[in-house]
């Protein structure tokens, strides 16, 4: 058998469904042929006469799957450093936004921005993702609020997966807000009218359901045409109140609810029985100050899977660290090791309908690793501001 590139000499956390735990191969070897795996187990399973154009000896350093950033607002004009000062100052982040910041702020900025201006100041955002092993990044519209502008931030989404090697996974946020110059009603129209407008543009349809965004109802209106148009849906659920958003999301089979916070026990039984990813964001937890932890014990018992993202944005998550938001989920979640790296790798993409590409180390699945100087895995979850990253594989390069 004759790979294009072997990797030996690893410590492998697989994270296969069919292993226990991280899925720990020790001694153990990856092969990749045409960008996607051909093998990864034990060493010595490696077929015989096997022969490889690179062979690349690791020295038992830790191979995982490359991380999948499910959640950002990678793509925006502008920053919000201001409103970071006025809330040292003590204004909340609601009191900002129905004053007309927050959101909106960044809506003004983005609005004036070309699609040039939004590929190159996003390229600093996504490298710093990349420098720390992120090989999938889910990238949303949102602060556009009128169709050319949305389409304008999904096609810079878009070019930034052609800029850098990394898959992107696009989402529609037309709800995110009610832009200043529309009504409620006719904003909900334009987005729904919108969504089958976007071939190719986006993977998925994202709404803010909130006291301070839109209603469940008027969330349910847009899944509808999401529904319609044959699109998958996410959802920003229970993030600073209880509005019945995880079960909305688990009821409209979501892949992932996000931020959840608030979110009930009937919320987290619907979202296990729809298969619905919870998927947490500690940098908007911490931003934010909130002081109301996700019912994460709620999700083990139920068997919600979790995953964990960045949430990337001006506002409420100024975050460009996987690996500082894998330790705010532990200590500020109290996630395990292992759910921890299950919910940035596997977990993730399963939130992005990518497990059958990307995510674990199994063969057939795309070549896309991180490779980490670390002695155990637990060291990717314990330091603050230290990136181990060795090398980082995309498709196979
Ligand atoms: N929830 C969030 O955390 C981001 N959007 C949302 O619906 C925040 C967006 C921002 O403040 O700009
Ligand atoms: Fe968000």
């Amino acid at each position: 058998m004759r790979f294009d590139t072997v990797w030996r000499g690893a410590r492998l956390a697989t994270l296969a469904e069919s292993l226990p735990g991280l899925g720990i191969v020790e001694r153990g070897a990856v092969a990749c042929r045409d960008g996607r795996i051909a093998f990864a187990g034990p060493e010595r399973d490696l077929p015989t006469g096997w022969d490889a154009e690179t062979r690349i000896d690791l020295d038992g350093r830790w191979v995982t799957p490359g991380l999948v950033d499910a959640h950002t607002h990678l793509v925006h004009a502008g920053d919000r450093a201001q409103e970071f000062e006025l809330r040292l100052a003590g204004a909340s982040y609601e009191e900002i936004a129905r004053a007309g910041g927050g959101i909106l702020s960044t809506v003004r900025a983005t609005r004036a921005a070309s699609e040039d201006d939004l590929v190159r100041t996003a390229l600093p955002r996504l490298d710093r993702l990349i420098a720390e092993g992120v090989t999938t990044v889910e990238i949303k519209s949102g602060y556009g609020l009128e169709p050319a502008t949305e389409t304008r931030m999904l096609r810079a989404a878009r070019r930034l997966g052609r800029e850098r090697p990394v898959a992107v996974a696009t989402s529609y946020l037309g709800a995110h807000a009610v832009p200043p110059e529309t009504d409620r009603a006719a904003y909900l129209d334009e987005v729904c009218a919108t969504i089958p407008r976007l071939a190719g543009l986006a993977d998925a349809v994202d709404t803010f359901c909130e006291g301070i965004a839109f209603s469940p109802e008027e969330t349910a209106r847009v899944f509808e045409a999401a529904r319609a148009a044959g699109v998958p849906i996410k959802l920003h659920a229970d993030q600073l109140s209880d509005t019945g958003g995880a079960a909305l999301a688990a009821r409209f089979g979501a892949l992932s609810a996000d931020h959840l916070e608030y979110a009930s026990e009937l919320g987290a039984a619907a979202m296990a029985k729809a298969g619905t990813v919870a998927l947490l964001l500690p940098g908007a937890f911490y931003t934010l100050r909130e002081t109301r932890a996700p019912p994460v014990e709620a999700f083990r018992r139920h068997g919600v899977r979790m995953a964990i993202a960045t949430d990337c944005n001006p506002g409420s998550s100024p975050l460009t660290s996987p690996l500082l938001a894998m330790n705010m989920a532990a200590t500020l979640f109290r996630l395990t090791i292992d759910e921890i790296l299950a919910g940035t790798t596997r977990e993730a993409a399963r939130a992005l309908g990518r497990l059958a590409q990307v995510g674990t180390l199994e063969p057939g699945k795309l070549c896309d690793l991180a490779i980490w100087e670390i002695e155990r895995p637990a060291e990717l979850v314990y330091r603050l501001g230290f990136n181990p990253l060795f090398a980082r594989v995309f498709r196979g390069r």
